[in-house]
This record gives C-alpha cells, structure tokens and sequence, in this order.
C-alpha cells in the first residue's frame, strides 16, 4: 500500500476550538426536519404518507391525467411559488453564523447591554454580498461588498448594515434608487451584468460630484477583495451611543479582519469568475468547514460635538470619513464567523436586515442617507418575505422575550393565547417599561422645513484626493487602471471627458494617466467645484491594503502543480509547512487520478490541471520531474498556469525541472526575479513560505506591464 498525501487540505487547527460555538444558532436547526435520514417516510405538506412520487395519476396508464392527484397538484403548486423576489440591491450574498465577545466596556458611554457586559457573547449572523449583480452572478465583480450584521441580543435586535468602504456614493437617499437604476443592467437591453463599467453608470456618476470620493474606493483594489474573510467592515454613518442619562456620544463601527486585507488584480478577477464564480462563497464555506474561521475585532471611532464642529468636514455626511490617524479605533470586542447555514434560503435569503433594528443605548443621528434607509429597509422586507411577520421566521426573530399587542396578518406564527389585545387595559401586561425601554436620543431641532442640501456637505475631492495620496505606487496604478478600464467601455466620450475633468480636482497626475490611457487629445478643464479642493489633507497609511500587509501566509492557498516522479521529500514539507500557518494547499496534477512521487507516494490531486487554474491560489509551487515537465510544457493549459501566476505577482517556488515549464510559458531566464524561488528540497521550504507572506511580489508589475510604463513617464507617481 503506498503513502498516500493531498487527503486533507490543511487548516485543522482551529477546528477543535471552534466546534461547539454555534451556540443560540444552533435552536434554528432543530425547527427543520433533517432530511437524509434512512427510514423517514415521504410525506405530503399535510403529512399523508405518498405511495408513488414518480407517477402521476391517470386514466390508463397512457391516458390523461386526473385533477383528484393532490399530491401531484401540492407538489408542483409549491414548486411554482418556491421563489421570493431578489433583493433589488445586494441580491447575490452569503450568510454565516457567529459569536460577538465584548473585551472592553463601553459603559462610559452606552446603557447597551452588548456594549457594556464584558466578556458576555451574543450570537449573530453576517451576510456578505455584492451590491449591483442578481442573484446569480459571480463573485469577483468590481464592486461594493455588502457586510450585513445582525446581533441577537438580550434587548432585542441590533443590525449594523455595513460596506466594505467606508463611505457611500450620495449623500441623501432620494438619490438611491437613481444611483441603482444608472450602475444596473440598462432598462432596454438588460445588460451589463453586474459591472460599472458602461455609459449609463458613468453618466450618474460624473453629473454627481458627491460620489468621487467612493468612486476612488470602487476603482481601488479594495472592490476586489480575494476573500471575505480579508475584508474590513464599516458601519458608514455616525451613529450615536446613548448613556442612561441620556447623553450622547458619536459613533462610527469598524470591523477589523485578524488575517489581515488582500484584494487579487483586475485580470485575474475576471479570469476567477469563469473558472469559479462561486470563489468567494466557496472560500468563506472551506475556511469554516476545515475549522478555521475568520475572526473580526469589533472597534469604535468615538467623538463628541467639540471634535464634530472643528472637523474640516460634516460627520453627518456619508461621503466623509473620520481618518484612524484623527481619531484613532478602539478596539472593544470580537466576533467569529464559525457557523455554516443548514439551509441557504432559511437563513441566508430570508434574513432581514434593517438600519433601524437598534438596541437602547444606540441611537441615530441626522445623516440624511440613513434616515432614509430607515424607511427603506423595513419596507423592502414587505415586498420579499410577504408580509409584516416576517420577523417571526427563526433567522430574524429575537433571541429575548417578545411580548406586543400585535397580531394577525399573513403567516402568523405567534398570536397570544388570551383575551387581552390592546392597552392600556385592566387585564394585565405587558407594559411598558420607562427604565429599561428604548429612549430616543433627545436633540434639540429646531428650524424651517426645506429641501436643502447643507453648504458644509459641499466639498467633494479633498477626501478623494487624500484616499490616492494615501497610496502606495502600485494600489495608484491600479486606481488608474481601474479608472481607463471602465472609461473606455463608456460609448460617449463626453462621459470619459467629463471624468477626466473631476479627476483633475482631485490629483493632476491621475488625471493625465487616464487622459493618456483614454487616448484624449487634450486635457478637459476641471470640473468647476462647489468647495476649493484641499490639499492639505495628510496621507493616511490605514487607507492602504499594502501598506497593512499582514507579512503572514495564514488563511491563505497554496497550489502545488505536481507531475509523476516530482520529490516527495519537497511536496511533502510543503505539504506540512503550510498546515502548520495554518493555511491551505491544493493538489493539482495533470491526470485526475494524481500523481505518483519520486518515492512512490501518491499524491491525491484536487485538481486536475483545466479545473485548477492559477488564479484560485496566493501562491504556486511548481514541484516537477524532468518527464513531467516535458510534458506540460506542451500543454496550453499549463503553460498559463505558470504564465498567469507570473503576471499576477504570485511567489513561484519550483524545481529545476520546472524552469522548462516556465521558459516555454514565456518567462525566460533573464526575466526570473525574486519573487521566484528555486526549491532544491525540504530546506528550501521555510524561506519560500516567509516570502509569500508578502502576498505578491509587486515590483514584477512594474516591470511588464505595458501601462505601467504610462504612468512612470506621465505620472511619476510615489
Ligand atoms: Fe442598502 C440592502 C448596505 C444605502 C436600501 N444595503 C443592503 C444590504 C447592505 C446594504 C449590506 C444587504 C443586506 C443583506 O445582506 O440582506 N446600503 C448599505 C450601505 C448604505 C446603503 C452601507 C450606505 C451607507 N440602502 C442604502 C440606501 C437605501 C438602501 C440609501 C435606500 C434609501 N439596501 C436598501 C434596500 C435593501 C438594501 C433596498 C435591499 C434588500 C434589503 O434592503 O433588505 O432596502
């Protein structure tokens, strides 16, 4: 019996930990039969027991069929119903479950028991989602991800309903449904999907200046993260804690990922789409299933009104953000994402989450975006769940006490028992309860009915310009890149002139590598501006992803192309190596049967070679014999492996076997750089582990890519 390696991918180290964490989340599971079970009868919805589920009932086995067929009827009349509408935004997502630890109280400033019970745990579910594609489209779309949180808590439902980018295209919700309509396939054709980058949603966006700021976010690499679970999460808006006395304090929500941020390159995503467009959720459902899950630290920005009236900008607008570098974030607690879904449509597609489902202690303020969404949200869930109950289906009711005077309506599971239904009456509670109910904060308005929008939301390119120049050279270039890739699919070149325009308020340099990459003659004006640009306003390292590289392969995936007669003694340490990050590894192998190593050892593949592509790793490894690498370097499929994983800044480690593979790939000799390393053997492999904790190895980029020569000559950008 030979050794065999590649039965597991790696990861296990958390398992045990977190195994028995689903906690609460656990009660949904138990409302739901458990189908799979041997000797459970088929039942209909009424529970009669079926004869025959694959006939219907006839005259004569080739004559017509009789109405009288109920079980027939009931089947195919539910199937016909089985759908709910999609979400009109967000509709492709993915929900797990979690835990939230309180780790520092924040009694100081909130009468909130989750803000405030130190080292208490409260379950919720996070659903992750892309914002303008339906519901089947792929995951690596250049877009807004939805990070959607809804915490169970002793005192009712708290919802924070966040994006990835801390900031928001407009500044007041009337402008929603116009900003969804124009990035959304057009009326007429139904096309494009699930992308930006046509005239329709670049004629809204250059007619709306409040948007250039979030549009530097979506054109950044931050649009195309490599994985939820390296994602950061913002509530957005200010909120505001509310203390027992009433008094307020400003509030803004950070989700921080412990293993860091990563996004992957523009033509990479769009490869990952055709060869998985699940990738994401795929990703988050692994992480989980191999008992390694994401944990997020919970951190707050905390202000009062003397920092709001000196800031250089309006904390009530969605457009702004506070810089960590101003008002740093605290971290005050944590949350792991360890829990799958037994069933995608219970949980995932009937959760409701609602901006207005907040817990005493938290309240809102005036942001003219959120207000809006307070009436959004609720509404929403009428036209998707069927009616006002909806919060009696087991993934958004409570987890505390619910007692109202409510009742009736489509699919009420929860109408009260006795004769009491309204107060106050002489029967008996429940009552209100002025110490522990919710208690709105009390501001002092006062003014004339208007719409207006307020002169202290007018600038709108000094944060633009602050997010570019708070880049490094590389994340500038894919900004840029990002910027003439959607432009030049824009039909009109008034749109991409008018672009160009804005970007010249915002950074001169930018605006003249887009000119250049767009092929304008001349340079448009810039756009006039309501408010002068700043530029003042100083970098801010924490508005990078390479900057905060987390120097670490953990969580991450290493594929490991492996032919006949590759050394055993290499793919295994690999093997062990990334186990021990813990991250994971894929096999991959040009036969679907695997590979049988140097010593004899069988390595099982994951993949064969067309199903695993180098764009699904971090990293590759190409472990290869002479033979095997005679062969691939004939493949097509292989030779873009190793060609795509070199354009994508990938760490290659590989045989000297392998360097035939890469010759014919088209990376001859004199292009090997560092970020290719040679592995003589098992010795070799702790060194090229600790360089792909870079992640990528950016300067390659630099170095072939066509545009990147547009930049340094007309750029010189830092
Ligand atoms: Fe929204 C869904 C996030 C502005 C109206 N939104 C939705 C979801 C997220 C966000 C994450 C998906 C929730 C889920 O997973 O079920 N939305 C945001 C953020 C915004 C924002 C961060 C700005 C800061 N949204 C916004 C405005 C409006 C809406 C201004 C309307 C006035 N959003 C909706 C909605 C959705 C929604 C139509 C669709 C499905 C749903 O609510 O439940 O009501």
């Amino acid at each position: 019996m030979p050794k065999v390696i590649g039965k597991d991918t790696g990861a296990t180290s958390h398992a045990a930990e977190f195994e028995t964490r689903l906690g609460e989340a656990g009660e949904l599971h138990q409302i739901a039969p458990e189908n799979g079970d041997e000797g459970a009868v088929l039942t209909n919805q009424q529970g009669v027991p079926v004869a025959d589920d694959q006939n219907t009932l006839r005259v004569g086995a080739r004559g017509p069929a009789l109405l009288e067929d109920f079980h027939f009827r009931e089947k195919i009349f539910h199937f016909d119903h089985e759908r709910i509408p999609e979400r009109v935004v967000h509709a492709r997502g993915y929900g797990v479950h979690g835990t939230f630890t309180l780790k520092e109280s924040l009694a100081e400033f909130t009468r909130a028991k989750i803000l405030t019970e130190v080292g208490e745990t409260t379950p919720m579910f996070v659903r992750f989602s892309t914002v303008i594609g339906n519901k089947g489209s792929f995951d690596l779309a250049r877009d807004v991800r939805g990070f959607a949180v809804k915490f169970y808590t002793k005192e009712g439902n708290w919802d924070i309903v966040g994006n990835n980018i801390p900031v928001f295209f407009i500044q007041d919700a009337i402008k929603f449904p116009d900003m969804v309509h124009a990035a959304k396939p057009a009326p007429d054709r139904e096309f494009p999907q699930a992308q930006t980058a046509h005239d329709n949603f670049w004629d809204f966006i250059t007619l709306t200046p409040e948007s250039m700021h979030m549009i530097m976010w979506t054109m950044s690499d931050r649009a195309i993260p490599r994985s939820y679970r390296f994602m950061e999460g913002f509530g957005v808006h200010t909120f505001r804690l509310i203390d027992a006395n009433g008094k307020g304090t400003y509030v803004k929500f950070h989700f921080k990922p412990r293993l860091g941020l990563q996004s992957v390159l523009w033509n990479e995503a769009l490869k990952i789409n055709g060869a998985d467009p699940d990738f994401h959720r795929r990703d988050l459902w692994d992480a989980i299933d191999l008992g390694a899950p994401p944990i997020w630290d919970l951190g707050v920005q905390l202000f009062d009104d003397d920092f709001a009236d000196q800031f250089e900008f309006d904390v009530l607008d969605a457009t702004k953000i506070i810089p960590e570098e101003q008002i740093p974030v605290r971290i005050i607690g944590e949350f792991v994402l360890d829990g799958l879904v037994d069933n995608f449509f219970a949980e995932t597609e009937q959760v409701a989450f609602c901006t207005q489902n907040v817990v005493p202690g938290v309240g809102f303020t005036n942001d003219p975006l959120l207000q809006g969404r307070n009436f959004s949200y609720l509404d929403t869930q009428l036209k998707r769940l069927g009616g006002p109950n909806f919060t009696h289906i087991p993934i958004n009711a409570p987890r505390c006490p619910v007692h109202n005077f409510q009742q009736d309506g489509h699919m009420n599971m929860r109408n009260p028992k006795g004769r009491v239904n309204y107060e106050p009456n002489s029967w008996g509670g429940p009552r209100e309860s002025p110490t522990t109910g919710y208690r709105h904060f009390e501001a002092a308005e006062n003014g004339r009915k208007v719409q207006e929008r307020p002169g202290t939301f007018s600038d709108h390119y000094s944060q633009a310009r602050q997010f570019f120049i708070s880049q490094t050279a590389i994340e500038q270039k894919h900004i840029g890149d990002a910027l003439v890739f959607e432009l030049s699919k824009c039909e009109r070149i008034d749109i991409r002139e008018r672009m160009v325009a804005h970007l010249r308020n915002i950074d001169e340099r930018l605006a003249l590598v887009v000119a250049t990459g767009l092929g304008l003659p001349t340079l448009p004006a810039p756009a006039p501006a309501a408010s002068p640009p700043l530029t003042t306003l100083p970098p801010s390292d924490a508005l990078s992803i390479v900057k905060r590289a987390p120097g670490s392969f953990a969580g991450r995936k290493l594929g490991i192309l492996v032919s006949d007669g590759a050394p055993a003694a290499l793919v295994e340490a690999l093997v062990e190596a990334v186990k021990s990050l813990p991250a994971v590894y894929e096999i991959i192998t040009p036969k679907t049967a695997g590979a049988v190593l140097d010593d004899g050892t069988v390595a099982q593949a994951k993949q064969k070679i067309d199903g695993g592509p180098s764009v699904l790793y971090d990293a590759v490894v190409l472990a290869l014999s002479p033979e095997g690498a005679a062969m691939l370097a004939k493949d097509k499929t292989a030779k873009d492996f190793v060609s795509d994983a070199f354009a994508h800044c990938k760490f290659i480690g590989y045989t000297s076997a392998a360097e035939l593979l890469l010759t014919k790939a088209g990376i001859a000799p004199e292009d090997f750089d560092e970020g290719m390393i040679a592995l003589e053997g098992p010795q070799d492999v702790p060194a090229f582990l600790a360089q792909c904790g870079q992640l990528r190895f950016w300067t390659r980029e630099m170095a072939i890519d066509l545009d990147a020569a547009v930049f340094l000559e007309n750029a010189g950008l830092d």
